[in-house]
């Protein structure tokens, strides 16, 4: 494993789920922000916090036109050990490598770290640079609520930050010239193509939906079943018709990942099920109707048990195409087209979420199991050193 990992491939094991867990502002993720800081600050690097709760190592004083590189520390419940944290390793180890060889950047640097990228915690994917674009309403971010009941608001004010200021950072965005994001592949394009490094050309539209689906709690042992409107039934029938709707979409995906039902006792009949939905498809128009096409079929499945079914939009990124020219001029950097692929991704990144404000680009290093949001996600030492000789090179190119 890449010496960066491996310093905090003990943080955050999740030991229930397996994989890590490593979600805003709490234990593990307070660690490994601890962890960031000491190791910019041992390379030199001026280690700050913006309001939004992002983490940024500045190599000499921030400026306009930076190039930025970073990617993310939190993690999915159980995920693994790459998603995020092989980014900001690289980024730190790029740069190392930069100012030992006595490199003089013309522009100024940063590593950047991005809050909440995953939304465990509180629901919306990329949520620090959401936040930091304004791609999200403030008021509205400040009221999101925790598993624990603990607002959005509370918890940034828990961990020193004044909840007021949260949102958009019209000068901290200024400063970015350039992101670059360095992230282990999630899937086996890489693999297939048999390339230890590729270019993002495109991220997938993609959106989460709450469905509620509502019955009549009832005693379990006391209700014939031709009396009961159970909304865990009618539950199971829709998340069928929402794989049924994606298979008759060609590229979408569509996932229920997470479930809550209320008030979840052995001995009860359910009166009302979360179940939140993650849809996908190569375009907006695509994701818009594969949706409405879950909607209605989820209606449909849910009457059968006497139930309704409230869909609750929660969070949407449109398709994002990288700059085309950019990465062909990236491609060429690294080798050429021979060399380095340009690969498409269904996995949301800040990179997605900046490109819409400032340039952007990705690199993807191979993952010989193609699986990530799991604790087999894995990338080969010699592949994530040469994501990191790709990173370097890039950087050397613009900076
Ligand atoms: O969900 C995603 O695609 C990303 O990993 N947050
Ligand atoms: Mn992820
Ligand atoms: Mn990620
Ligand atoms: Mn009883």
């Amino acid at each position: 494993m890449l010496a960066g990992l491996a310093e905090i491939a003990d943080t955050g094991r999740d030991s229930r789920r397996g994989g890590y867990s490593r979600h805003l502002w709490q234990g593990a993720d307070l660690e490994l922000r601890t962890w960031f800081a000491l190791r910019a600050e041992r390379l030199g690097l001026n280690v700050e916090t913006d309001r939004n709760g992002n983490l940024w190592a500045w190599w000499g004083e921030p400026g306009p036109d930076a190039v930025v590189t970073g990617s993310h520390l939190d993690s999915v419940p159980g995920g693994g050990a790459y998603d995020g944290p092989l980014g900001v390793v690289s980024a730190l180890e790029a740069v190392a490598r930069l100012r030992a060889s006595g490199f003089t950047p013309s522009r100024p640097c940063a590593v950047l770290v991005c809050a909440e990228e995953e939304g465990s915690r509180f629901g919306i994917a990329c949520l620090g640079s959401r936040l930091l674009t304004g791609g999200i309403d403030a008021d509205r971010a400040r009221a999101l609520i925790d598993a624990d009941g603990i607002t959005l608001a509370q918890a940034a004010r828990r961990a020193g930050l004044d909840p007021a200021h949260l949102g958009a950072d019209r000068d901290a965005l200024a400063r970015i010239g350039l992101f670059i994001e360095l992230h282990v592949e999630q899937g086996r394009g890489l693999v297939d193509l048999g390339r230890p490094v590729a270019v993002a050309s495109s991220i997938l539209a993609h959106g989460r939906w709450r469905l509620t689906v509502t019955g009549q709690g009832n005693h379990a042992g006391a209700t014939p079943m031709e009396d009961r409107r159970d909304p865990l039934v009618a539950a199971a029938r829709a998340i069928v018709a929402v794989q049924d709707a994606a298979e008759n979409h060609p590229g979408a995906r569509a996932t229920v990942g997470r479930l809550e039902v209320v008030p979840g006792g052995t001995n009860v009949i359910a009166s009302s099920v979360h179940a939140w939905l993650d849809a996908r498809a190569p375009t907006d128009a695509e994701t818009r109707d594969l949706v409405a096409a879950i909607e209605a079929a989820v209606g449909e499945a849910a009457l059968v048990n006497g139930c309704s079914v409230a869909v609750t939009e929660e969070s949407w990124t449109g398709t994002v195409t990288f700059d085309p020219e950019l990465v062909g001029r990236f491609r060429s950097v690294l080798g050429g087209d021979a060399l380095v692929p340009a690969l498409p991704t269904g996995a949301g990144h800040d990179a997605g979420v900046l490109a819409a404000s400032v340039p952007s680009a990705m690199l993807f290093v191979r993952n010989p199991t193609g699986v990530s949001h799991s604790p087999e996600e894995f990338a080969e030492v010699g592949d994530c050193v040469a994501g990191i000789d790709a990173l370097e090179t890039l950087l050397r190119s613009v900076l």
